[in-house]
This record gives C-alpha cells, sequence and structure tokens, in this order.
C-alpha cells in the first residue's frame, strides 16, 4: 500500500524494512488529540485551576503528563559522532562473484535487494554544530538482512587516529572541546588536539587525511565510504579470506574549500543534511558502489605493513579494489528522532560469512558500541526500536528491562527446556546459525603493541606524495589554519618535527607560517612512492546532474532569455534558483514574464555549485550598483566555481574585482577563461555552445588552477 513521507512524497511500501515500520508509524491525519493513555483530550491550551486566577491543581494529569514528558524529551546525544543525517535505500550485489568466499546471503546474491538504513555524522561537534567543520565524516551502514542485521560502521577515510581502542577515549578527550571553557565547538583546530598528535604519532597519518579536501565533503552523496578494518569473509568450509570495504559515490569524490565551509557554517549550518534531504526529495537517489580488496590468508605477511593496523590502507595498486555491488538511498525519515537519533549500530552486528580480525582497535570497538547504546537508548531494549529491529523473527530468551516494547509468551525462556518443547531451538551453519570463524590463538598474555605496527610515516608520505599540487596547496594550508590557533609553541614544533619525516617539503612549507623554524640537518629518509588512487584528482568529473546553479537577475532583466536558460539548465538536471535583490516578480523586457525564487540577501554564493549573471542591461546596472551582487560573483570566482554570464550580465562580472580575467566582447559567441564563461551573444541567439561549455564546468565541480589568490571576496 502506498504512503507518503511528506515533503519528499516517496513512495513506501517497497521493501521488508519500509513494512515492518509500518507498524510503528503514527498519522495522525484525522486524528484526536489524545493522553499517553488513549484519553481524547477537551483542551489544551489551559492547565486545570482554582478559580480564574487560582493555582494550578496537582490533579491535572494531562498538564503533568505533557510536562513530564518533556521534561524527558532529550536523550544523551552520542558521545562522538553526535551530528548526522539518515536514510533509508537498499544494497544489491552486481553478481555472484563474492559467493565463493563467504556464505553472507547479503553479499551473493545478484537477485536480491536488502534493505539499509545509513547514518552519515560528523565525529567532533555536538547535534547542533555545523555539518561543514573540518572533521573526519561517519559513513555507517546497516544491512537489514534475511540473516539478521549486518552493520558496516565506517568513515570516508580508509584509516584511523590510533591503532588501539584503549587509546579511545584519550583521542576523543584531545579532539572534543578543552575541558575547562569547552571550546572550540567540532573543531580540531586547538592544542589539545595537536598535542595528541605529537606526543601519538601513529595518528599522523589520519591527520593528513583530516587536512587533507576529504575532511570537507561537497555533499555525502560525493564521499567514500570505508570499513576501514581489514575484516575476514568465510566460506562455507569455514576457509576465510581477509577483506577490506570500499564505498565508492557515483558522483565523483568532490570537496568544499575551507573559506567555503566556514562561511556556509553561518549561512546554512544544515548544508550537508539538506542536499542529502533534497536529493532524496526530488528523485535523485544517491548511489555508492560497494567495492572489495581481497587478500587470501597467505598473504597476510606480504606487505610492509600489518593488516591489522587501522592507521594503514591497502594501496589499491598493490590489490586492486574490486565492485560489487551498489547502494542506493530513496527514501528519507519520517521523522529525525525516531529514526536517525535512535538508529544503533554495532561493529559486532554480524551475518553469518562475515568476521573479525584482531585488529585491536576493531576488538575494542566491539565492546564499545553496545556499551554506549545502554546509556544513550535507556537500557537494554533498544534493539527493538522499529528503526533497529531486524526484518527476521528475534527469539533471543532476554526478556524485561527498560521499555520492553514484547509480552513475551511461552514459560522456559532459558536453553535447553523441556517445557516450552526446546523452543527457541539452536541452528546448525546449514541452518544458518551463526560460527565464529575458527582462528589459532596462542601466545603471552601482554600488554605491549606489536613491532608490525611501529611505521608511523611511510604512508603519510605516500599520502602526501599522491596529491596533485592543488591538493597540497589546500593541505598547506590547513596546517596553517589548524596550527596556527595552536598557542603552545612547542606543541607548534613538536608537530613540524613529526611532518619532516613525512616530507622536508611539507615541513618547509608548513614550518614558515606557523611561526615554526624547518628543522636543521639532513631530511630524514623517505620514499617517493605514489597510489595515484589516494588523490581527487582523477575522480568523476562528467556528471552535472544533481548540482546547483544560482542565476543572478534584477528588475529589467531578459524575460525570454532567462526563461530559456533556465529551462536549459534544469534539461541538464541543474537545480536552478533565481536570485535578485528581492523576491517574487521581476519586471521583464523582451518579452516573457521573470520571477525571483529567492531574494539575494537570504541567501550566498557559498549555498551553490555555480552562478550565473542573466542578460538585461537594466538588470545587470541594477546588480552591478549592489555590492551583495557584486561579492556574489566575486566569491564564486574565488572558491574556484564555474561562473558565466550572458549579454550585459557580462557587465556585472566587469564591475567584479577581478582583474586578469577576459570577458566577452558583444558578439563574442563564448570567452572561457580559466572556467569563468561569458557569452557576448545578443539574447535571441540560443548560447548553445556556451550552455554546453557551463555545464561541463559545473561537471568539473572546480577549477583548481585557477588564480584566485588577489581576488578580495
Ligand atoms: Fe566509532 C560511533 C565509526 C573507532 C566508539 N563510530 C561511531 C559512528 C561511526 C563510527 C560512523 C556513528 C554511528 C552512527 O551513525 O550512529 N569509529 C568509527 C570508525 C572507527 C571508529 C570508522 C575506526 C575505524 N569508535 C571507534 C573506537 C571506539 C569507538 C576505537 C571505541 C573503542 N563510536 C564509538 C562509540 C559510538 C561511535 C562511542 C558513539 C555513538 C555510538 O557509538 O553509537 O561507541
Amino acid at each position: 500500500m502506498a504512503n507518503t513521507s511528506g515533503p519528499g512524497e516517496q513512495t513506501h511500501g517497497g521493501d521488508e524494512k519500509d513494512q515492518d515500520l509500518a507498524s510503528a508509524r503514527v498519522d495522525p491525519a484525522g486524528s484526536r488529540l489524545t493522553t499517553a493513555q488513549g484519553l481524547r483530550v477537551e483542551h489544551t491550551d489551559d492547565s486545570l485551576r482554582a478559580g480564574e486566577r487560582g493555582p494550578t491543581l496537582l490533579e491535572d494529569f494531562h498538564a503533568r503528563e505533557k510536562l513530564t514528558h518533556f521534561d524527558h524529551e532529550r536523550i544523551p546525544e552520542r558521545v562522538v559522532h553526535a551530528r548526522g543525517s539518515g536514510a533509508y535505500g537498499y544494497f544489491q550485489p552486481y553478481n555472484d562473484v563474492l559467493a565463493q568466499y563467504t556464505v553472507a546471503e547479503f553479499l551473493r546474491d545478484p537477485a536480491r535487494r536488502t534493505p539499509v538504513f545509513v547514518r552519515f555524522s560528523t565525529v567532533a561537534g555536538s547535534r547542533g554544530s555545523a555539518d561543514t567543520v573540518r572533521d573526519v565524516r561517519g559513513f555507517a551502514t546497516k544491512f537489514y538482512t534475511r540473516q539478521g542485521n549486518y552493520d558496516l560502521v565506517g568513515n570516508n577515510m580508509p584509516v584511523f587516529f590510533i591503532q588501539d581502542g584503549i587509546k579511545f577515549p584519550d583521542f576523543v578527550h584531545a579532539v572534543k572541546p578543552e575541558p575547562d571553557n569547552e571550546m572550540p565547538q567540532a573543531a580540531s583546530a586547538h592544542d589539545t588536539f595537536w598535542d595528541f598528535v605529537g606526543m601519538q604519532p601513529e595518528s599522523l597519518h589520519m591527520a593528513m587525511w583530516l587536512m587533507s579536501d576529504r575532511a570537507l565533503p561537497r555533499s555525502f552523496r560525493m564521499m567514500q565510504g570505508f570499513g576501514v578494518h581489514t575484516f575476514r569473509l568465510v566460506d562455507a568450509s569455514g576457509v576465510g579470506t581477509f577483506v577490506k570495504f570500499h564505498w565508492t559515490p557515483r558522483l565523483g569524490t568532490h570537496s568544499l574549500i575551507w573559506d567555503e565551509c566556514q562561511r556556509i557554517a553561518g549561512k546554512d549550518p544544515d548544508f550537508l543534511r539538506r542536499d542529502l534531504w533534497n536529493a532524496i526529495a526530488s528523485g535523485d537517489y544517491p548511489e555508492w558502489e560497494l567495492g572489495v580488496q581481497l587478500v587470501s590468508e597467505s598473504d597476510e605477511f606480504a606487505f610492509d605493513f600489518d593488516l591489522l593496523d587501522a592507521t594503514k590502507l591497502i594501496p589499491e595498486e598493490l590489490v586492486p579494489v574490486q565492485p560489487v555491488g551498489r547502494m542506493v538511498l530513496t527514501r528519507n525519515p519520517q521523522n529525525f528522532f525516531a529514526e536517525t537519533e535512535q538508529v544503533a549500530f554495532h561493529t559486532a552486528n554480524l551475518v553469518p560469512g562475515i568476521d573479525f580480525t584482531n585488529d585491536p582497535l576493531l576488538q575494542a570497538r566491539n565492546f564499545s558500541y553496545l556499551d554506549t547504546q545502554l546509556i544513550r537508548l535507556g537500557g537494554p531494549n533498544f534493539s527493538q526500536l522499529p528503526v533497529n529491529r531486524p526484518i527476521v523473527p528475534v527469539h533471543d530468551n532476554q526478556r524485561d528491562g527498560y521499555a520492553q516494547q514484547c509480552i513475551h509468551l511461552g514459560r522456559a525462556p532459558y536453553h535447553k527446556n523441556s517445557i516450552d518443547a526446546g523452543y527457541p531451538m539452536v541452528s546448525s551453519a546449514s541452518e544458518g546459525g551463526y560460527t565464529h570463524y575458527q582462528e589459532r590463538v596462542d601466545g603471552h598474555k601482554i600488554r605491549s603493541r606489536s613491532g608490525s605496527f611501529a611505521d608511523h610515516h611511510s604512508q603519510a608520505t605516500l599520502f602526501w606524495n599522491s596529491m596533485a599540487e592543488w591538493e597540497r596547496e589546500h593541505i598547506v594550508a590547513a596546517f596553517h589554519f589548524e596550527l596556527g590557533k595552536v598557542d603552545r609553541l612547542e606543541i607548534r614544533e613538536r608537530v613540524v618535527a613529526h611532518l619532516d619525516h613525512i616530507s622536508r617539503e611539507l615541513a618547509e612549507r608548513v614550518a614558515p607560517g606557523i611561526g615554526v623554524t624547518v628543522p636543521s640537518g639532513p631530511a630524514p629518509t623517505t620514499h617517493s612512492r605514489t597510489s595515484p588512487a589516494l588523490s581527487q584528482e582523477g575522480t568523476v568529473t562528467d556528471i552535472v546532474r544533481g548540482r546547483s546553479v544560482a542565476v543572478l537577475a534584477a528588475d529589467g532583466v531578459h524575460g525570454e532569455s532567462l526563461r530559456s536558460l533556465t529551462s536549459a539548465l534544469s534539461e541538464f538536471g541543474l537545480l536552478v534558483e533565481v536570485l535578485a535583490p528581492h523576491a517574487g516578480p521581476l519586471r521583464a523586457v523582451g518579452g516573457g514574464q521573470a520571477s525571483a525564487d529567492r531574494a539575494m540577501p537570504t541567501m550566498s554564493s557559498v549555498l551553490y555549485d555555480a552562478v550565473l549573471v542573466a542578460d538585461g542591461e537594466e538588470s545587470a546596472a541594477n546588480l552591478r550598483a549592489d555590492g551583495l551582487a557584486v561579492h556574489f560573483v566575486a566569491e564564486a570566482v574565488k572558491h574556484a566555481k564555474a561562473v558565466a554570464a550572458v549579454g550585459a550580465g557580462v557587465e556585472v562580472l566587469r564591475a567584479a574585482p577581478l582583474a586578469g580575467f577576459r570577458f566577452a566582447e558583444p558578439g563574442e559567441d563564448l570567452v572561457s577563461d580559466q572556467g569563468v564563461l561569458t557569452s557576448g551573444s545578443s539574447p535571441d541567439v540560443p548560447p548553445t555552445r556556451f550552455l554546453t561549455a557551463f555545464a561541463g564546468a559545473i561537471a568539473a565541480h572546480r577549477t583548481w588552477t585557477r588564480a584566485v589568490d588577489s581576488i578580495p571576496a
């Protein structure tokens, strides 16, 4: 039965999880207000009182229930990953290539679509913090499989800050706001974080990722995901194969730039949440390819790093990523709290055919997630919450506890029993029972790190070596910003000394900006290997669908030209919004009507992928006289975006502080200067070449090589 979900109007009833959720949905349509006991309420605006001006009576059970519930509405936020956004969808294997490696049905059967819920998050900030802070992004996927729930709780970076989970509280204490004054919010740019990095050099590789553009995703739809740890696939005969999981976004891996992120944090702190919601609501479903790197057990020691060390990745040039399936997100949640907030992931939620390795970070996680849900979700029954419950029957002999939702029948919730005829019974492996991978373990009981975890620099060097020059510039600028916020000189010096072990060039470029001298003496020995897959340079740059364009216009705009341009851009799959100094109808010349979707003062160039200035002499004159409009285009050029103007609109670019750029003269068809596109054609000539070039520049994401330093925006 179709059912809809508010603004998104997505259809429901499609998959097993959605059908399962149907029993939990409460639709207010046509309903009467009641108390929690179902009693109809006659009046909810005044409390029961003794006389019009008299005291409130204790017997007002409605007011008491309402306030009591309200007093308890907030639950503790997640200790990390507090801010997130989620969506439902499905996963489907492309073929049966994994069938030889694993008994996990959801990975083997190309005919099966497994429902999923995915939650994307930042790590350090509180629930109300901005989306575009510099941070790692969580990428957690719950697969509602027919063998029970499987959770892949990953991040958008393939490595982690620490090697052993016992260090996680230390790490989180360092990155969270400082304890005396609770500053800064959602930022790693402070003394304690960089003190941790300097004192714990295993974090250096991940710190490089954090300083890179990976920490500033343009969209959740445009970032990779990684399971990070080495896991195990296990086949029917119990043979294991090491596996690393990768999610690759169809739209490519694209990032914002730092200056833009900071401005977005003020203009629209919900930028990434809104982007995900709107894309799904408009039917532009985000999609990722699942890939695996497989390593046979006999190759466990074939690498110069340890597969159990989560601060290392397996370079794709050594072990290619094999595509095995795809995930599509098709449905927004209907209630943020019930679904996105209450979803509970756990690395130990496994299905037959997938198992752990002895990675000490993973081992600690397998304790931490269940433990944290107990406090966050108020007791042991959180797995019964609609978003968390599996689509298969649960008979776990677990009983009672806070907020028990089930009415368990039977008299013998224990195994083995004779009173309930032995039910629930256990299952053999062939009946789907989970059997642990049988790994031989023997050794001394010790508290020490394996020597195979000791190299903290080589892969950080690999990362730096693999960056394009524009990526290096962004990394150096990030270090300048972050370390520039560190008060203690000795912490800055210590970090630079570590950077010197990654690359002398890196240390030399970072040091002067933060008042530190480059270490003297010969440069430490490093290597010159690269891994092109680590760079964003080679990502997808030919998909324009799903991007946004601000079209700037004002009274006096050429109506027919505006209409044809916006409709042509919409046909590319772009979200097009006309912005003007005021919202609503615009006075149009040259035929047709015009209207502004939004007033310019409510928006900003940083909220769009591209900007186009419309034709019309009077419109252009109005925009030229408006500092906001001139700033709008200059800022977009500074942020390396696709910026374009047609006809008289070119004059607005000329009025902006964009010295050195060449713009089209009247009559000139198309001038392209570093991704700034102008057309001097008359409005009657459809600027086909111009539009194609503009769409191409938008799909390319940014012109990173554009000279922007001198633009005062
Ligand atoms: Fe974690 C949440 C990912 C290491 C302990 N973690 C959490 C979430 C993600 C990750 C995506 C949010 C899930 C959601 O959306 O609800 N965490 C990772 C990755 C790690 C990692 C990829 C390293 C490879 N985490 C890690 C360690 C520990 C934890 C080493 C503790 C030993 N993580 C937690 C937690 C959280 C959590 C405290 C907070 C909220 C929650 O679990 O449900 O248990």
